[in-house]
């Protein structure tokens, strides 16, 4: 097919199809559906310079998103305070699409050595860390508030601090957000639709389990590997919020979405310790507040264009699934003997400390 737009080649022939028919039926321009996603401004950059030991450092910082994703944008942000904050002497090398590792393979680089920040999903982290694996618990956090209630308070506090070790220094949060399942099968408004189905999720024990109990067929499998598992139909479907849907371009690949919106997951913002200890006091400390503005942001980004990104997929041809509380209620219910099998082994008081602040939170 020969056209004369400048970006038809990257289009597979369906999803440049849908967006013609919806130009015919909306009269709208066969381009507007591939206009670049608005973002929201980055905040100005406020504080002092802040004086270091008068050396230089450099840091890469590696994450496992594409350039139009919300973590890269956060990423831009936490470059510039930076940059101006230490008047150049640190300078941020950005690394996007997992250019330097996926999220495993980049903490053993921190570890390591050979790579000084990243900010992997906590999920494949839990067999470090398996107080991790409370954030994935299905429909654990109501709303977004909630979650920053709990990662900004005394419970992340903790974990940051009990993250801290093992080569690792972690200084921040930051959000992958809420997940939605995408497949290239069917439409799927219950769980019985998913029989049969093989889901791709993160190397993390409960999310298999979520998966199973649901009645599909879930493999773990690294990020990285996801497009191509997808575009070869090795995996039928996989779950992540709409922005990575999107900036993934996993709607050229996968025809149905269902809004399930089943697990909230964070990013945590991870600094290599050895990189952490040739730094003077002041430059760890602004590497801090950095992280806790870039954290703000990024969440801020990723809320904001949540939404838009939803109508912008299905623009583009994607057909997804909104569930009624009642048919979201049938996924609850289904999946409560996941909490019951994990309670023990995460921990039952922290599960009820965020319960808690979820109550109050509403
Ligand atoms: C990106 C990952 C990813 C996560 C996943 O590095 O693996 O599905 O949701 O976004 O952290």
């Amino acid at each position: 097919m020969k056209t004369t737009t400048p970006h038809s080649r990257s289009f597979p022939l369906r999803r440049a199809v849908a967006s013609l028919m919806t130009a015919a039926v909306f009269g709208l321009g066969t381009l507007s559906a591939s206009a670049a996603t608005e973002m929201p401004p980055f905040p100005d950059v406020t504080g002092d310079v802040v004086q270091g030991d008068g050396n230089d450092y450099s840091l890469k910082f590696n994450i496992g998103l594409t350039q139009s994703s919300a973590q890269y944008r956060g990423l831009e942000y936490f470059k510039k305070i930076v940059e101006q904050r230490s008047d150049g002497h640190i300078q941020v090398q950005m690394f996007h699409s997992a250019q330097l590792g996926d999220d495993l393979q980049s903490v053993s680089a921190l570890q390591a050595g050979t790579l000084e920040m990243t900010s992997p999903s906590t999920s494949p982290m839990v067999s470090m860390f398996p107080q991790f694996a409370v954030f994935d618990l299905p429909f654990l956090f109501p709303k977004p508030e909630v979650a920053d209630q709990v990662l900004d308070g005394p419970i992340g506090q903790r974990m940051l601090e009990e993250a801290s070790t093992k080569g690792l220094v972690a200084i921040g949060w930051s959000e992958n957000g809420y997940r939605q399942l995408t497949n290239s099968k069917r439409a799927v408004t219950k769980p019985a639709d998913l029989e049969g189905l093989k889901i791709r999720t993160m190397q993390n024990p409960i999310h298999l389990d979520i998966w199973r109990t649901l009645g599909a067929n879930p493999t773990p499998m690294s990020f990285a590997e996801l497009f191509t598992a997808l575009e070869q139909h090795v995996v039928d479907g996989q779950e992540n919020p709409w922005i990575t849907i999107k900036s993934s371009k996993f709607n050229e690949v996968q025809q149905y979405a269902t809004e399930t919106n089943h697990v909230y997951t964070p990013f945590i913002t991870l600094v290599s310790e050895r990189f952490w200890n040739r730094l003077p006091e002041n430059y760890q400390q602004l590497l801090r507040d950095a992280a806790k503005k870039m954290g703000d942001y990024e969440r801020h980004v990723s809320r904001t264009m949540n939404d838009q990104i939803k109508e912008e997929l299905k623009s583009e041809g994607m057909e997804v699934t909104e569930l009624t509380p009642e048919q979201v209620k049938v996924f609850q219910d289904k999946l409560e003997p996941v909490y019951a099998d994990w309670r023990d082994k995460i921990g039952g008081d922290l599960i009820d400390s965020i319960r808690d602040a979820a109550a109050n939170a509403e």
